[in-house]
C-alpha cells in the first residue's frame, strides 16, 4: 500500500471511530429513539418558494469581520474580511467573499457604465457592459488576497480574534469573463507598449500600472462570479482580475485601460502597497502573492470539548500556481505530516486541506506549513520579519501558529 493510502486507511478507520464515539454520546439511552418521533417542523406545511436564497436563519452569525479603520468619517474605506473560520471547502461563497474598498462600493448603472481601452492602440475602443457580455468567455477558479491580508500578524502581541479576522482578507470563487488579451488585439495594441494602467469607477479612481506580460498571460475582464453577476462590492458590472496577483491590481468597477510604455506610478502604487526593506529602501512592484496556508479548524478563539479524534482543516494558496504540499505540526514545527489536499489540481486557487489528530488533552501548538509548485516553502514567523523593516504591513506568508491549552481553549501564539 502506498503511502497515501496507508495514510487514508488510518483516517477512514479513525473516521469510523469518531462517528461510533459521537453516535454512543449521542443515543445515551434507549429512550432516545422515541424522541425522533416529532419535531414541530414536521407536523406543518413548509415555507413556500422564494426568487433570492438566503441561508437558514441559524447561520445568522456567521458573517464577514467588518474592519473600518477611519470609523464613520469614511464608513465604506477598510476591508470585509471573510469568516474562513467558519466556511469549508475552497469556494467562497459570494455574500462572504472579502471586500477591500478604498472608498466605499460606488452605485453603478450597468447602462450607463462605460470602458475605455485607449493609449497605445491603433484603434481606441469603448465598451457598453452589453457588448462585453457578448464575447465568448472563459470559466476559472483563483484566490484573490489583499496584500495587506494577515497584517495584524504582524503586531507585537498576537491578537485573540477568530482566524479569519486575521486571515480573512483573501477569498477564491470562480470567476467567468473576456481573456484581456482579446480586447487589446481588438484594440490593435501597439508592439511598443509595455505597461497598461488600469483604473476604477469608484471615487478613489483607484488605479494600477500592469506590466503587459500579465495582460497576455491568464488577466481576465471579470463578469461573473460564482455563476451569477459580480457582486457590487467585488466590482460590478465589471472588473479586472489578475490572477495570482495582489488583489490591489484586480482594479473593480472598471472604467478604463491604458497602454503606455512605463509604468504610470499611480498614488496607488508610490504611497502605498510598498515593502520597506532593512537597508531603509523600499520594494515597488511586488506583484505575486506568496505561497501561504492557514489551519482554519481548530483555530483561534474556539474552544476542543474534549480530547479525542479531531480533524485539522484549512486553506492553502500561491500566487505562484499549484499547491504541492502541506504539512501539518502539532508540536510547534518540531514535527510535520503532509496533510490531504482537495483542489491541487487548480493553479492560483484555494486548497483545502485535512488531517486527522487525537488530541491526548495536553497544551499543543498547531501549524501548517505550505509548498508550491515552484519549491516556494511558506517562511517561519521570524524569518519573514527579518527580510523586511519592522514597518514591513504587506505581503505576510508566514506560518500561523495556534496553541491548544490544557482546557481546550485555542489561542493566537508567535512561535
Ligand atoms: N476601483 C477599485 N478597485 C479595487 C479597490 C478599490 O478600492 N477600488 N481595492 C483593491 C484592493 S486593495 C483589493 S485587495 C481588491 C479586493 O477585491 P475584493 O474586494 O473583490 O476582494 O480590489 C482592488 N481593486
Ligand atoms: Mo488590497
Amino acid at each position: 500500500m502506498s503511502k497515501k493510502n496507508a495514510g487514508r486507511r488510518r483516517f477512514l478507520v479513525q473516521s469510523a471511530a469518531l462517528v461510533g464515539g459521537a453516535t454512543s454520546a449521542t443515543l445515551s439511552s434507549p429512550a432516545a429513539a422515541q424522541e425522533l418521533a416529532g419535531q414541530p417542523w414536521e407536523r406543518v406545511y413548509g415555507a413556500p418558494f422564494t426568487g433570492y436564497g438566503q441561508p437558514s436563519k441559524y447561520e445568522a452569525p456567521v458573517i464577514r469581520h467588518i474592519g473600518r479603520p477611519y470609523g464613520d468619517l469614511a464608513p465604506g474605506s477598510g476591508a470585509s474580511l471573510s469568516p474562513i473560520e467558519s466556511l469549508e471547502g475552497i469556494i467562497t461563497p459570494s455574500s462572504l467573499h472579502n471586500v477591500r474598498n478604498h472608498s466605499g462600493t460606488p452605485d453603478i448603472d450597468p447602462k450607463e457604465h462605460r470602458l475605455l481601452i485607449h493609449g497605445m492602440v491603433a484603434r481606441p475602443l469603448m465598451f457598453t457592459v452589453d457588448s462585453l457580455l457578448r464575447y465568448p468567455m472563459t470559466t476559472r477558479t483563483h484566490f484573490i488576497e489583499c496584500s495587506g491580508n494577515s497584517n495584524r500578524g504582524l503586531t507585537p502581541q498576537p491578537a485573540q480574534v477568530p482566524a479569519g479576522a486575521i486571515h480573512g482578507n483573501a477569498a477564491c470563487s470562480e470567476w467567468t469573463g473576456i481573456p484581456l488579451r482579446v480586447l487589446l488585439e481588438e484594440a490593435g495594441i501597439d508592439a511598443s507598449a509595455k505597461w497598461l494602467l488600469a483604473e476604477g469607477a469608484d471615487s478613489a479612481h483607484m488605479s494600477r500600472s500592469i506590466p503587459i506580460e500579465k495582460a497576455f498571460d491568464d488577466a481576465l475582464i471579470a463578469l461573473y462570479q460564482n455563476g451569477e453577476r459580480l457582486r457590487p462590492e467585488n466590482g460590478y458590472p465589471v472588473r479586472l482580475f489578475l490572477p495570482g496577483w495582489e488583489g490591489n491590481m484586480s482594479v473593480k468597477w472598471l472604467r478604463r485601460i491604458k497602454a503606455t510604455d512605463g509604468p504610470t506610478h499611480t498614488k496607488d502604487e508610490t504611497s502605498k502597497y510598498t515593502d520597506p526593506l532593512p537597508d531603509g529602501k523600499a520594494l515597488q512592484f511586488t506583484y505575486e502573492m506568496g505561497v501561504k496556508s492557514v489551519i482554519t479548524r481548530p483555530s483561534s478563539t474556539m474552544t476542543l470539548p474534549r480530547p479525542g479524534l479531531y480533524e485539522i482543516t484549512g486553506l492553502a494558496w500561491s500566487g505562484a500556481g499549484r499547491v504541492r504540499q502541506v504539512e501539518v505540526s502539532t508540536d510547534g514545527g518540531a514535527s510535520w505530516t503532509a496533510a490531504t489536499l482537495l483542489g491541487e489540481e487548480r493553479p492560483k486557487s484555494f486548497v483545502r486541506f485535512r488531517l486527522p489528530w487525537e488530541w491526548t488533552g495536553k497544551p499543543a501548538v498547531l501549524q501548517s506549513r505550505a509548498t508550491d509548485e515552484k519549491g516556494r516553502v511558506q517562511p517561519k514567523r521570524a524569518d519573514f520579519l527579518a527580510r523586511y523593516a519592522p514597518d514591513i504591513r504587506f505581503h505576510n506568508n508566514s506560518i500561523v501558529s495556534w496553541a491548544v491549552g490544557a482546557d481546550g481553549k485555542v489561542t493566537h501564539v508567535y512561535a
